[in-house]
């Protein structure tokens, strides 16, 4: 009895706050994951390589508030000097974002053990912040998009590591589906193969987002109308100890969503530009990003920038209600 009131606990929170090796969490993060308290980890890459100065920096403060002002704490996940911090400060933020691109890796599974033993320093890809996010007990995680199967993916094999990654860790990520820069159809496929429960969220008809516009046409397997739905399937993932993860599909809001055809059109010009100047493997996501930015005027990233913020308030919404939050 006197093990079970006493020294159970303490001996849990021990267990708890253990010593990460590469890991360092900020002290707030630290405190919020022994607590129990709502915390959703947001990647680095999309700093690093996804936006370009000053929008990048901008954009990840004002996803941080979004998450605090919806009842969550926001930790940032990036490398710096070797190190994975879990909750970057300000900044260590701003100074990754600062960095010129060959200086700052852009990190997915694979390159974390080469970047770590180097000391160098990097931006962590959806796979590697859900990793990183796993290891140390965080379970919702928010950003703008994920990787998928590229176009033309199924004869390039182009197909990113975060969809693998979704079937081997179980951290549910809130983002706007994948960019309509890929092959949204197969990218289903591959999650579906994968074990990977997709959800749409608050999404008329159940169609799974198409990242800068609302509908891409495919439907998600299911539909999530609030975030207490959200909590209520993630409770039930977490009890039933699958080790894969969760794709929460939220589309961008009605008054960001860019023109589909011009956004076709821009996406088209940007893959034919790829091809042109032999863009491959980790460099065709951030070259097609910036391409479809220069070619739409900015408007591209404009409406990145307004479904991130969003996705990271139903993020931290979920986070909260799956604390056990009143609604
Ligand atoms: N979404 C964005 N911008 C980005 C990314 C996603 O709006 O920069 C990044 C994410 O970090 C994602 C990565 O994990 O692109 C996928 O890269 P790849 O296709 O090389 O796996
Ligand atoms: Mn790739």
């Amino acid at each position: 009895m006197l093990f079970r009131r006493y020294l159970l606990p303490a001996a849990t929170k021990f267990i708890r706050t253990k010593h990460y090796q590469h890991i360092e969490l900020h002290p707030e993060i630290k405190y919020a994951l022994r607590h129990d308290q709502p915390v959703v980890a947001l990647e680095s890459t999309i700093i690093t390589h996804g936006m370009p100065m000053p929008e990048n920096v901008t954009t990840a403060l004002q996803v941080e508030e979004q998450v605090r002002q919806h009842g969550a704490i926001p930790a940032t996940i990036g490398i710096i000097d070797g190190c994975i911090k879990v909750g970057l400060t300000g900044e260590e933020l701003t100074s990754l974002a600062k960095k010129p691109r060959n200086e700052v890796i852009k990190c997915s599974r694979r390159d974390l053990p080469y970047v770590v033993a180097r000391g160098q320093s990097g931006g962590t890809t959806v796979a590697a912040t859900m990793i990183v996010a796993h290891r140390v007990g965080i379970k919702v995680f928010a950003t703008g998009g994920i990787g998928g199967v590229h176009r033309e993916g199924h004869v390039s094999m182009d197909v990113s590591a975060d969809l693998t990654e979704l079937g081997r860790t179980p951290v549910a990520v809130v983002c706007s589906g994948v960019k309509s820069i890929l092959d949204i159809p197969r990218t289903l496929e591959y999650l579906e193969t994968q074990g990977v429960c997709v959800a749409s969220f608050d999404s008329p008809g159940g169609v799974f987002p198409d990242f800068y516009t609302r509908d891409s046409g495919c439907k998600a397997a299911y539909n999530l109308s609030t975030p207490q739905e959200a909590a209520d399937l993630l409770r039930s993932w977490r009890e039933l100890k699958l080790q894969s993860g969760v794709l929460i599909g939220v589309p961008i809001p009605e008054e960001f969503a860019a023109d589909k055809a011009k956004m076709e059109a821009a996406i088209k010009a940007a893959g034919v530009q790829a091809l042109a100047q032999g863009v491959t493997g980790k460099e065709v996501t951030p070259f097609l990003l910036s391409a479809i930015a220069n070619i739409t005027q900015g408007s591209s990233l404009q409406a990145n920038i307004a479904l991130i913020k969003n996705n990271a308030k139903v993020a931290a919404q979920i986070a909260a209600a799956l604390a056990g939050a009143p609604a």
